[in-house]
């Protein structure tokens, strides 16, 4: 936390952990992965599309310095995971997602922690004794593609608070809160009791944010869980799912919804919020 002690996540506080996060945990695009040839093909045709674009729209070398002011910003506030993630990485799942049969997948985003607290097939994620937001259970099972359970699969879940905030990156939420690694029964069947994440706002004060509101656009991602589901022997989902009727469904600023990812919870009995959703994986 910084000496400011804010209690909202200031966009130097969230961007700066995101960065430290990449950093350390480096299987998330690792750069072992990256051959000369592919780095000398991929940059110049990024290349390439810049000039195009400046070429069309007859950029001025004020423009041109304001540009490189704000990336210079970018990296200075920690916000390249954040910019990324939310502008760019939807295409890259999209891609890899043409040779995945299993679970449709999401983006990742800045905001995974690994390492979180184990938890047995009917859990509740760690939350503060007054957690805020609707009670909301998450039920489903977890199978292969040929319709066989897959015992024992991990849900590495996480999600933004009835704020819109995420534990480790905005400060006041004890570590691990709304995170866990939920390990399903020995018919792949898992039983999630949380909260109802709200939508979540790029941080409106940092570069990120400012470009969002120069352009025009809305800074704004509907409520969203986060998954990775992952067993041994099979590709691992990384995935998000959204809610029926949320806002900015159809206007996520990091364009990261499909059809198939959307819950329909209904209340129950008791009050509470139930959706199921089931998960398939692809042997690797
Ligand atoms: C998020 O919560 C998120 O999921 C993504 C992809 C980008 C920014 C914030
Ligand atoms: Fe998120």
């Amino acid at each position: 936390m910084t000496t400011t002690d804010k209690v909202s996540p200031t966009a130097a506080g969230s961007g700066a952990s995101a960065t430290e996060t990449f950093r350390a945990n480096q299987q998330h695009g690792a750069p072992e992965g990256v051959s000369p040839e592919r780095v000398g093909t991929v940059v110049r045709a990024v290349l390439d599309s810049v000039h195009e674009a400046i070429r069309a729209h007859r950029v001025t070398y004020p423009e041109f310095q304001a540009a490189k002011k704000w990336l210079i910003e970018v990296g200075e506030g920690g916000e390249w995971p954040l910019f990324l993630d939310v502008f760019v990485e939807h295409v890259v799942e999209q891609v890899a997602a043409e040779t995945q049969q299993g679970s449709k997948g999401s983006i990742l985003g800045p905001y995974y922690l690994p390492g979180q607290q184990r938890l047995p097939s009917v859990a509740a994620l760690p939350a503060r004794p007054d957690e805020k937001g609707a009670p909301l259970v998450f039920a489903g099972q977890v199978r292969d593609i040929d319709g066989r359970p897959i015992a024992g699969a991990e849900l590495d879940i996480w999600h933004a608070d009835a704020q819109g905030y995420y534990s480790g990156f905005a400060p006041g939420i004890p570590e691990g809160n709304l995170r866990g690694v939920v390990v399903a029964d020995d018919q792949g069947r898992f039983e999630i009791s949380t909260v109802q994440p709200a939508p979540y706002q790029i941080p409106t004060d940092g570069p990120t944010g400012r470009l969002i509101e120069t352009a025009g656009w809305r800074p704004w991602r509907p409520a969203h869980l986060h998954l990775i589901v992952r067993a041994p022997g099979y590709r691992p989902v990384t995935t998000q799912l959204y809610f029926e009727g949320g806002e900015w469904l159809d206007s996520d600023v990091a364009n990261a919804t499909k059809p198939e990812l959307v819950l329909s919870p209904k209340a129950q009995p008791d009050g509470r919020l139930r959706s199921e959703y089931d998960f398939v994986l692809d042997r690797t």
